[in-house]
């Protein structure tokens, strides 16, 4: 099929989530063109199955914000009519699916574009429920030709919030269990971990529904009874918060900020344990991908997560906020290696039995079948 993928190309589960499916279906034989306003960063840009088309937003002195939405729209409705493609897939409903259903409409006259929106949480339960964004949410996903959404958890609470009727199929995040693997024993010597001691990681963008500084006094309690060293990854607001706690609890020396990186399945399967402890999770990305390294979770028991991790099995859940309950948690794992050993592999056997790409890909190759033909 020849798709066109819109998302938001930074750092984040959605834009992640939308680059990696390109990936996985231009592997798998099909032509993918990425409509975004910025290259993809994880993109692989000399795959030969995969364009990249910039958007444009022309600037004009009465425009004082530039309609980016309309851009994206007219050079969806393009690059649809110029490769001929079958169908738009939109990551994050505000503003993609109003601009793929304009895309739609232009070309309306001359062919069939339908669209598929994936929702991926915040575009639901944050962005999309803000009462000036309501309506307009509501109707991208009621004209959506597809919605799809990346948890049970989430699409419940679509229906719930906005009324909709129509179907919202749920299909899951997935990871590519060849490249998210277990590092091989004694192989994880790192500079960013020092004198060998247990590392914790935290993986996020960085906004306050992440609740970055729990890792801070996570680290604090664990630090009382473990030597451990923090990895934080990503960048956003709540970045200086967390350094300014880490200097105020005296453990700014056990943490290491590493930004923005790339290739995060490089340094996941350094960590021991995984640390998320958001206020809400729709899915849980980074507790996936630590999975598939064999890298446990302790997080927080809301949203999606609990349909990703069997508690007590192949990782924790506690309350949000709960930071005596998340740390001992992780204290358990850090210093019992068997009870470690145990919950790491059955977290990579989750990721491997559930949430392959072999498993997960099908089901939106299926899905665009059922739209395309409808
Ligand atoms: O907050 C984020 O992690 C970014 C956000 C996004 O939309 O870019 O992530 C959401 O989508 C991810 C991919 O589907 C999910 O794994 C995350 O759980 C979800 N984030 C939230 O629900 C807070």
């Amino acid at each position: 099929m020849r798709i066109g993928i819109t998302c938001y190309p930074t750092y984040g589960g959605s834009g992640i989530v939308a680059t990696e499916l390109g990936l996985e279906l231009a592997n798998r034989g099909h032509e993918i063109h990425f409509i975004t306003y910025d290259s993809p960063i994880r993109l692989d840009p000399g795959h030969p199955q995969i364009l990249y088309h910039e958007v444009e937003v022309p600037t004009y002195p009465l425009f004082h914000f530039p309609p980016y939405t309309l851009a994206l729209a007219s050079r969806m409705a393009e690059v649809a009519e110029r490769y001929a493609l079958d169908l738009l897939h939109v990551h994050y409903a505000i503003p993609h699916s109003i601009s793929a259903m304009l895309a739609r409409d232009m070309l309306a006259p001359r062919r069939r574009l339908p669209f598929v929106t994936t929702l991926h949480g915040t575009d639901i339960t944050f962005v999309g429920a803000e009462p000036s964004y309501f309506p307009i949410t509501k109707l991208g996903i009621e004209r959506s030709d597809g919605v799809t959404s990346v948890s049970e958890y989430l699409s419940r609470r679509t229906i719930e919030v906005f009324g909709v009727s129509q179907e919202i199929r749920v299909i899951r995040n997935f990871v590519n269990c060849e490249i998210y693997r277990p590092a091989r024993k004694g192989k994880r010597e790192s500079p960013f971990i020092p004198d060998g001691k247990k590392a914790l990681m935290h993986l996020s963008n960085f906004r306050p529904v992440k609740r970055v500084q729990d890792c801070i006094r996570i680290l604090a309690e664990v630090l009382k009874a473990v030597p451990a060293h923090l990895l934080m990854v990503g960048d956003g607001p709540e970045r200086g918060p967390a350094e300014q706690l880490a200097r105020a609890l005296g453990v700014e020396r056990h943490v290491s900020f590493l930004g923005k990186q790339n290739h995060v399945e490089r340094l996941i399967p350094l960590a021991d344990v995984m640390l998320l402890p958001s206020q809400l999770e729709s899915f849980g990305l980074a507790v996936l991908e630590g999975m598939a390294c064999g890298v446990p979770a302790v997080a927080t028991n809301v949203g999606g997560l609990t349909e990703l991790v069997s508690h007590g099995v192949d990782g924790y859940l506690e309350p949000v906020g709960d930071i005596a309950a998340q740390s001992a948690r992780v204290i358990e794992l850090l210093t019992n290696e068997e009870l470690h050993e145990r919950v790491a592999a059955a977290a990579r056997y989750t990721a491997i039995s559930r949430f392959c790409t072999s498993l997960v890909i099908p089901l939106y190759e299926e899905y665009y079948r059922q739209v395309c033909g409808a």
